[in-house]
């Protein structure tokens, strides 16, 4: 089958899936909504880590222990601004900083997230189109025991150690999908929408949050697929099963493919969550879903884009 897939992503597990789909796909088939709930400022940057690590991931410069950043990275400019009393907490690489020195001179000059990031992507030799969800500012809080905390408060500095309580999406209820991604969902030439295995919460449902993203979704002509990230019981990486927990979530596939439900026409799970029973009118397919090497990230692709295409042959 030919014509666009739009995968929506967040951090690494999405990133993952879509290099795997970049792999597989016809040159310029893929185009990636990446999440920006992420995004903050810090140190006067402009810092998009989500938009960044799809960047990084596709143009076969992420550092893949870390997770984030760049491979073959120094750390002068951190070093000396420890020295300097600078907070060190959020740790910036040389080389990575350069491109949010460059991401914000561009966004400060009147150029859009999408226009950068799209400029971006050019530079480093990405081929697939790589989206901001929203050009306009949304940010992920999330309320904990001790209050309210910005993302990467959260995320990085206390090591998501707080439990949360509720989620909040800030700016999302004024902000407007990028255009680009509606006109695709409504198009002819749309062959799959991929919900990569990203956090549910951090990751996917901050793009689902933009007016009219959801609907576009549900209404789309072409199959909808998710990818679960939690297998047997726990999640690949980052606090999606201890965020379920703490919401009063069952940390399963299952409670995950029940957030999507609304959307899904199938749901990929690994051979462990073969049992589970998905959402009425959703085809469960079982694969193995762990993504360790980049043959791993073809294969997925492949079964995702199989069971897209089964779906549209009914
Ligand atoms: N994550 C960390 O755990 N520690 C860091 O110091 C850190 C720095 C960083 C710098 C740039 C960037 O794009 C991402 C960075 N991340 C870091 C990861 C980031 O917090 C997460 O990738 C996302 O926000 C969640 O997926």
């Amino acid at each position: 089958m030919t014509g666009t897939v739009l995968a929506l992503a967040g951090g690494v597990g999405g990133a993952k899936l879509a290099l795997g789909l970049a792999h597989v796909l016809d040159e310029g088939e893929l185009v990636i909504v990446g999440n920006t709930g992420d995004d903050f400022e810090h140190l006067g940057l402009a810092i998009s880590p989500d938009l960044d690590t799809l960047l990084y991931t596709l143009a076969g410069l992420a550092d893949e222990s870390r997770g984030w950043g760049r491979q073959d990275e120094t750390w002068k400019f951190m070093a000396a601004l420890g020295r300097l009393g600078g907070p060190t907490w959020f740790r910036l690489g040389d080389s990575d900083l350069a491109l949010h020195l460059e991401r914000t001179r561009r966004l400060a000059a009147g150029e859009t997230l999408s226009a950068v990031t799209d400029g971006l992507r050019r530079k480093l030799g990405v081929v697939s189109r790589i989206l901001p969800m929203t050009d306009d500012r949304v940010r992920t809080r999330l309320r904990c025991d001790c209050g309210w905390l910005d993302f990467q408060d959260y995320f990085v500095r206390l090591r998501c150690e707080p439990a949360v309580q509720a989620l909040d999406y800030v700016g999302a209820e004024a902000a407007r999908p990028v255009p680009e991604v509606i006109d695709m969902l409504g198009g002819e030439d749309l062959r799959a929408v991929v919900i990569c295995p990203s956090n549910p919460f951090l990751s996917i449902e901050p793009i689902l949050a933009i007016p009219g993203m959801r609907t576009a979704i549900a209404n789309c002509r072409a199959p909808v697929v998710a990818v679960s990230p939690v297998i047997a019981g726990q999640a690949v990486k980052g606090p999606t099963t201890k965020m379920m927990r703490e919401l009063g979530l069952a940390a399963s596939a299952s409670a995950v493919a029940c957030r999507y439900a609304d959307l899904l026409d199938a749901f990929v799970v690994d051979e462990a969550d073969a049992a589970m029973a998905a959402p009425e009118g959703v085809r469960l397919v079982t694969a193995r879903t762990l993504m360790t090497c980049l043959a791993d990230r073809r294969r997925l692709a492949q079964i995702v884009l199989a069971a897209a295409d089964a779906e549209a042959d009914r």
